[in-house]
This record gives C-alpha cells, sequence and structure tokens, in this order.
C-alpha cells in the first residue's frame, strides 16, 4: 500500500521541479499608525524569478496614497527618501523590511483595517502585477522586533 502511493507521488514532484522559479511576493503585513495623520508602514519579501525585473509600484485602493521609501542612516540619524523602482534579481529576495525599504500609505481604508487585510498589486517591467493581501497589524499589536519606524 505504502508503496504503491510513492510511486505515484514520485510524478508529481518531478514535474513541480521542472517549473521555471516564479516572480512572486509574501509576507506581506501592514503596520497601521497610531495617528490618522501620519502614514502606516508595509513590508513584504519579492522572490525573484528565473528573469531580473524591476519592482516599479505598489498600489492599493484601500489607501489614499502609497510610497515606496528607503530608510537609510546618515551620521546615526535615520532618514528616508522615496524610491523608484527596485532591481529584483533572477532567483534572488529583495525584502521590504523595518529599518530598510518600505511602503508607506496614507489613509488607509478603516473597513480593511477592521477586515485585518489590505489588499496590495505589486506593478512589475515585465508586465506581471501580482496582487497580495498584506495582514493589518493594528496599533499595539506586538511587532516584529526592529519594527520601530518613528522617523516621520
Ligand atoms: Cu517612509
Amino acid at each position: 500500500m505504502f508503496g504503491s502511493l510513492s510511486v505515484l507521488a514520485a510524478p508529481m514532484l518531478l514535474a513541480a521541479c521542472a517549473d521555471p522559479a516564479p516572480l512572486y511576493v509574501d509576507q506581506a503585513w501592514i503596520r497601521i499608525s497610531p495617528n490618522k495623520d501620519t502614514p502606516s508602514a508595509g513590508y513584504f519579501v519579492v522572490h525573484g524569478g528565473e528573469a531580473s525585473v524591476e519592482l516599479r509600484d505598489v498600489i492599493t485602493d484601500r489607501a489614499l496614497r502609497v510610497e515606496m521609501h528607503e530608510s537609510t542612516s546618515k551620521d546615526g540619524k535615520m532618514t528616508m527618501q522615496p524610491i523608484e523602482a527596485v532591481p529584483v534579481p533572477a532567483k534572488t529576495q529583495v525584502a521590504f523590511a523595518p529599518g530598510g525599504k518600505h511602503l508607506m500609505l496614507w489613509g488607509v481604508n478603516p473597513e480593511a483595517v477592521q477586515q485585518g487585510k489590505v489588499p496590495l498589486t505589486f506593478l512589475f517591467s515585465n508586465g506581471d502585477r501580482i496582487i497580495v493581501d498584506a495582514i493589518v497589524q493594528k496599533t499595539g499589536a506586538a511587532a516584529p522586533a526592529g519594527a520601530e519606524h518613528k522617523q516621520h
């Protein structure tokens, strides 16, 4: 019985291995700002596919405005700048994470916050549009270590 099961499973595994590596996005989450007048921050990981691409934009209809930013440390002070496009080399992970690249989201829809997720659309230079639900981390919820984002 077990023998025939593993024979059936083997061809499926081989088929999965033969697929080209897909470009995808995961681990998306948004830290909602406790203050309505300051933007919330978004984080995620892009997994590069077979070819190098650029992440050109991230959009959502659940926020008034979204920008890609990069935080850098300059003379011991954290500053940030908007970034236009982010290279995603083939088969390489690019993380938007606290202290580095991040999204800024102004005016996140309160209903979406209530529902706990904000669908983000990632636009890539190869024409791919990838939609991922970002999990909402409400104010006061435990944030991953180093997730402070006070430099606005
Ligand atoms: Cu920022």
